[in-house]
C-alpha cells in the first residue's frame, strides 16, 4: 500500500506526457481567435483562483499565528456578535469577482455563438459516424472523409450531426468542444491563421474505438485549398479510368468489393458505407490514426499497413464496420493492383 502511495505522483506524471503525446492535442496552446479567446478565460478563472486561494490561506495563517492561545495567557477573548463591515466586504468581494469572470464569459459566448454565414465565410457540415468523420462542403459540392481541408484565415463555420449515436467535434489548438447529436445541428466556428495539421478528435464515447476517432484538420493558404476543392469536385478521368495496366485492374478489384461503401470522383458509397476515397493517397495517416509505414503481419507474411488495415480492420479499430478482406475475398496479384490503384488516389499534384 505504501508503495501505491508513492507510485501515485509518477502516475500523474505518466499520464500527463501521454497526454502530451506527438499531437498538438493541447487547449493551452491556442493557435487562433476562437482558441485564444477560451484560453484567456481559462487564464483569468486561474488568476482568480489563485488570488482567492492565497487570500484566504494567508488570513488563515496570520490568524491561526496572532490569536494562538498562548502560556500563561487565560483571559476568555472578548465576545463579539457579528461584525457588519467584514460581512459587507466578504458578500461584496466575492460578487465583484463573479462579475470580473462573467463580462468577458457573456461577452465571448455570444461573440462564439455568430455562427451565421457571410459571403466570405465557408460552411462545412460535420458528420460523426462509428468511428470516422465526414465532411460535406455544402457550397462547394464536396465531401471529405477525415482530412478536414480549410483555407487559413477565413471564417469556417461547422454543421454538427451525427448519424448513428452522439459524437463530440474537437480540435484543441482551434476551438472548444462541440456535440454532434443525432437529429440536432450544433454549430461551431474556427479560423485558422497558421497553415498546419492540427489533431482532431472525438471526445464523446461513442463505442469500442471511440478513442481511435480521430482526424486531421489541414490548413492551407486559400490558393492551395482552391486546388483542392477543385480537384475534389472534377476529379481527373485518371482516378475512375486509370491509363496503367495495374492501376486499372487495381480499380477493377475496387469496384468489386469497395465502390458500394466508398465514394470515389462522386461516384459510388452510400449512407451506410465509409469514408470518401477521392484524395486518400494524401491522408495523413490510414483511418485517422494508421502510420502508412507501421510494421504488420498478416497471415504470417510482413504487409503494408494499408493492407493490413483491408485484410483486418478490427485488429485496428475493434468494432468498426469495414468488413475484413481476406485471402480468398482478394488474392495477393489482385491486393497488389488494389494497392497500386489506392495510391492514385490524389487531387494535389504537388505532392
Ligand atoms: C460495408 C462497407 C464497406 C466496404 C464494402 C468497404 N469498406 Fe472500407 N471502410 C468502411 C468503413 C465504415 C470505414 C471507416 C472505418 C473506421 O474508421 O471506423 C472504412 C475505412 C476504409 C479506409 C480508411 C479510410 C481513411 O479515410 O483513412 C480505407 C482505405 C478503406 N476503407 C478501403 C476499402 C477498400 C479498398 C475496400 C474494398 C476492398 C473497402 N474499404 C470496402 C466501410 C466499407
Ligand atoms: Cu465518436
Amino acid at each position: 500500500m505504501k508503495n501505491l502511495w508513492r507510485a501515485l505522483p509518477f502516475s500523474f506524471i505518466l499520464l500527463f506526457l501521454a497526454g502530451c503525446g506527438k499531437q498538438n492535442l493541447s487547449a493551452l496552446d491556442p493557435r487562433g481567435p476562437v482558441a485564444e479567446m477560451q484560453y484567456s478565460l481559462i487564464i483569468l478563472s486561474l488568476l482568480i483562483m489563485i488570488f482567492v486561494i492565497v487570500v484566504v490561506a494567508a488570513i488563515y495563517i496570520y490568524v491561526l499565528v496572532r490569536f494562538r492561545e498562548k502560556p500563561g495567557d487565560n483571559h476568555i477573548p472578548k465576545q463579539v456578535e457579528g461584525n457588519k463591515n467584514l460581512e459587507i466586504i466578504w458578500t461584496a468581494i466575492p460578487i465583484v469577482l463573479l462579475l470580473i469572470l462573467a463580462i468577458p464569459n457573456v461577452m465571448d459566448t455570444f461573440t462564439l455563438a455568430e455562427t451565421e454565414p457571410d459571403e466570405d465565410s465557408l460552411v462545412i457540415e460535420v458528420t460523426g459516424h462509428q468511428f470516422w468523420w465526414e465532411f460535406e462542403y455544402t457550397d462547394l459540392g464536396i465531401t471529405a472523409g477525415q482530412d478536414l481541408y480549410i483555407p487559413t484565415d477565413t471564417r469556417i463555420i461547422f454543421d454538427l450531426e451525427a448519424s448513428d449515436v452522439i459524437h463530440s467535434f474537437w480540435i484543441p489548438a482551434l476551438a472548444g468542444k462541440q456535440d454532434n447529436v443525432p437529429g440536432i445541428t450544433n454549430s461551431l466556428w474556427i479560423e485558422a491563421p497558421e497553415e498546419g495539421v492540427y489533431q482532431g478528435k472525438c471526445t464523446e464515447l461513442c463505442g469500442e474505438s471511440h478513442w481511435l476517432m480521430d482526424f486531421k484538420v489541414i490548413a492551407v493558404d486559400p490558393d492551395t485549398f482552391e486546388a483542392w476543392a477543385q480537384g475534389m469536385a472534377e476529379p481527373s478521368e485518371e482516378l475512375i479510368e486509370p491509363a496503367d495496366e495495374v492501376a486499372a485492374e487495381g480499380r477493377e478489384v475496387y469496384e468489386a468489393n469497395c465502390l458500394a461503401c466508398h465514394a470515389v470522383g462522386g461516384e459510388g458509397g452510400n449512407p451506410q458505407g465509409g469514408p470518401d476515397l477521392t484524395n486518400f493517397a494524401e491522408r495523413e495517416v490510414i483511418a485517422g490514426f494508421i502510420e502508412w509505414d507501421a510494421d504488420t503481419e498478416y497471415d504470417g507474411e510482413e504487409v503494408s499497413a494499408l493492407e493490413g488495415w483491408l485484410r483486418e480492420p478490427q485488429e485496428y479499430k475493434p468494432g468498426n464496420y469495414m468488413p475484413a478482406f481476406g485471402h480468398e475475398a482478394i488474392d495477393e496479384d489482385e491486393m497488389a493492383s488494389l494497392l497500386e490503384y489506392l495510391d492514385t488516389l490524389r487531387v494535389l499534384d504537388d505532392e
